[in-house]
């Protein structure tokens, strides 16, 4: 069913996992060795790491003014990101050949185990367990574009709530209003906009927008309605509410003003120590080190997948890749063959790169290009 990765097999890792932060149940050791896994050792280096749970932390801030907001709301800050296909997609009715089920979106571990790709995955057990008013925070992973607003592993904060109204104008009345409330209590005055959206798991689905530096709308969130069959299989056929699934980071990008997702899994301690107690201050930018562009073109193969390339760059040059970007497609008349350019930057958070090592890092890239994808370079 599913491809990957043999430069791991055989390989059995525990990864770094910080015990203080965790549950028991988080303490699991993760086989990377399985022939249907495609989770990385540097994404699964993160597991653990639990950002919002971190003191000082932007994202333990925002957090904190979350749950400050939603004070008579539950909250599960600490559940295990290892989840299974049914929880994550078939409960929530995600139909078996939906585009985010996919190895190129998803972390697999097996067949039947993912790292959750979105704290959705926990509506079902929660409200089957009785819960009827609930946030659930933690980290996400999905397999996705490299630029400054994504990253493969962020956070998100789901908020469920069941309402004693079924009609269903009513508790989308409730659900716009509760969150243009959550967004003026984070931001004071700031511009929104609504736009229709569609999740299988809700009906009707929103997404919320949010006017970004003045440059531009970032979408925060995603909403709706709950599906009565989603109800119907946390055995609660009766209820009826909404839900919220909304992501940290861009929330925080806003908030504090941090121009660039990575600097979120900064030790430096030029980012890390500007932010104290609960407050909210303005993140002050410190140098920019220069940013060094790389193209590469290659003739794709039929099972080329852009996540996939993403991937190969992230895994050689780790934190040190700002965006990955197509310039250009090319399709040869005569052979129907395509090929495509793409464009790299490579950029530090923390120093200036030099040439040797941008280089060293490209022909690495290169190199790993030619050997996971089977692509071959022009
Ligand atoms: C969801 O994940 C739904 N589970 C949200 C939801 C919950 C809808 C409950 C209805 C009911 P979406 O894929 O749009 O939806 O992600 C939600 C938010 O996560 C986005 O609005 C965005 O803020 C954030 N997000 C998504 N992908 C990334 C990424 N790669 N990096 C950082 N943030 C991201
Ligand atoms: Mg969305």
């Amino acid at each position: 069913m599913m491809l990957f990765r043999p430069q791991f097999l055989g390989r059995r890792i525990v990864p770094r996992i910080s015990k203080r932060l965790l549950s028991s149940k988080q303490l699991i050791d993760i086989d990377l060795s399985h022939p249907d896994c495609n989770v990385t050792e540097s994404i699964a280096s993160k597991i653990g790491r639990n950002l919002h749970l971190v003191d000082h932390h932007p994202l333990h801030i925002l957090h904190h003014q979350i749950r400050e907001y939603f004070h008579d709301f539950e909250c599960f800050d600490n559940l295990s990101p290892i989840c299974t296909t049914n929880q994550s997609f078939d409960l929530l009715r995600i139909p078996p050949d939906h585009v985010s089920r996919s190895p190129s979106d998803t972390y697999y571990l097996n067949p039947e185990t993912v790292l959750r790709p979105h704290t959705s995955a926990h509506q079902i057990d929660l409200l089957q367990q009785g819960h009827s008013q609930f946030l659930v925070t933690g980290d996400v992973y999905r397999r996705d574009e490299i630029d400054r607003s994504h990253y493969p592993v962020f956070h998100q904060t789901e908020g469920v709530k069941l309402l004693s109204s079924t009609n269903t104008a009513e508790i989308r009345d409730d659900l716009q209003h509760t969150l243009e409330g959550l967004v003026r209590h984070l931001f004071g005055d700031v511009q929104m906009r609504w736009n229709t959206d569609y999740f299988p798991f809700t009906d009707p689905s929103l997404e919320l927008e949010i006017y970004y530096q003045d440059t531009a709308w970032l979408e925060v969130l995603g909403c709706g309605v709950i599906h009565p069959e989603v109800l119907a299989n946390a055995q609660r056929p009766e209820a009826a509410g909404w839900a919220f699934g909304l992501g940290l980071e861009r929330l925080a990008m806003i908030l504090f003003g941090v121009p660039d997702i990575r600097l979120f899994w900064s030790t430096d301690p030029r980012f890390a120590d500007q932010f104290r107690n609960y407050e909210v201050t303005p993140f002050q930018a410190f140098s920019k080190y220069p940013a060094c562009f790389k193209d590469m073109s290659f003739w794709l193969t039929d099972k080329f997948h852009v996540n996939d390339l993403n991937e190969v760059v992230r895994d050689v040059a780790g934190d040190w890749v700002e965006s990955l970007q197509l310039v250009d497609a090319f399709t040869h008349p005569r052979t129907q063959r395509t090929s495509h350019c793409y464009r790299i930057a490579y950029r530090s958070m923390e120093r200036s790169l030099t040439n040797l090592e941008v280089d060293a890092l490209q022909e690495r890239v290169r190199e790993d290009t030619v050997r996971r994808l089977g692509v071959e370079l022009r």
